[in-house]
């Protein structure tokens, strides 16, 4: 029994493996740089597209796909920050987004009208990991509120993502936080991670932020080209 659930795994993962591929292909040939946005509930993925969506809605043309598992809170948050459409997917009670997910909302998006994708997925540090969506790049958030060790005790995601963003800066006089600690835990799974300190709350390190999208979507226009 335990041998026939591994092999169920194995096909649903080979299955959203090839559909990713799909998306991967597709967002590539439309030279659109899509961004997985990965965290614990609550690190502040939804404000930190919020104040993204602010600061470049009017530079470039983003879109964006949320997922929760109940509710569709973010994607009303962020479709009040952009005329764009916002798609919500509600996973039901599943704890990550899937590649399949994903593949119809871009299906309903024009790829030639976007210049970046962000996907926000379900709020979970272990599922969403292992789940390729077809993205470009897995963005691990994690605030200065919820330990240095996180890295340590959730190392899948760290390892499979290639940026990560320590989020509200605005708390760390109030918290007993180590950010020299938290990155050095982060790159012993991950040397090769590449960081970002903000707070949506006072706008601190967003300008660094914002340059690294312009940068995304400059070589993503580029490639296709
Ligand atoms: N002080 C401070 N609070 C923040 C910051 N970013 C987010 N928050 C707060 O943290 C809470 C959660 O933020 P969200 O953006 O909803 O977090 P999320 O990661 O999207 O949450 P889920 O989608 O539920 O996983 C909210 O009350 C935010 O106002 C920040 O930079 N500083
Ligand atoms: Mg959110």
């Amino acid at each position: 029994m335990t041998v026939r659930t591994i092999e169920v795994r194995e096909r649903v993962m080979a299955k959203n493996d090839e559909i990713a591929a799909g998306v991967r292909g597709q967002l590539a040939v439309a030279g659109v740089p899509a961004l997985n946005f990965v965290s614990s509930p609550g690190s502040g993925k939804t404000a930190l597209l919020e104040r993204t969506l602010d600061a470049l809605g009017g530079e470039m043309r983003i879109s964006v796909v949320t997922g929760d598992v109940q509710t569709q809170n973010d994607a009303d948050r962020l479709a009040a920050r952009t005329t764009r459409l916002v798609q919500a997917v509600v996973t039901g009670g599943a704890c990550h987004l899937d590649a399949r997910q994903v593949q119809h909302a871009i299906d309903a998006l024009d790829l030639d009208d976007t210049d970046l994708l962000f996907i926000e997925n379900v709020g979970n540090l272990v599922c969403p990991a292992s789940w390729d969506l077809g993205e470009n790049a897995k963005v691990v958030l994690f605030s200065v509120t919820e330990g240095e060790d996180k890295p340590l005790k959730y190392p899948g995601m760290f390892r499979n993502s290639t940026y990560a963003v320590l989020t509200k800066m605005d708390l760390l006089p109030h918290v007993p936080f180590d950010v020299e600690r938290a990155l050095a835990f982060a790159r012993s799974v991950n040397p090769e991670l590449r960081f970002f300190f903000t707070s949506a709350l006072t706008g601190e390190g967003m300008e660094s932020w914002f340059d690294f999208l312009r940068g995304q979507v400059r070589a993503g226009a580029a490639a296709a080209s």
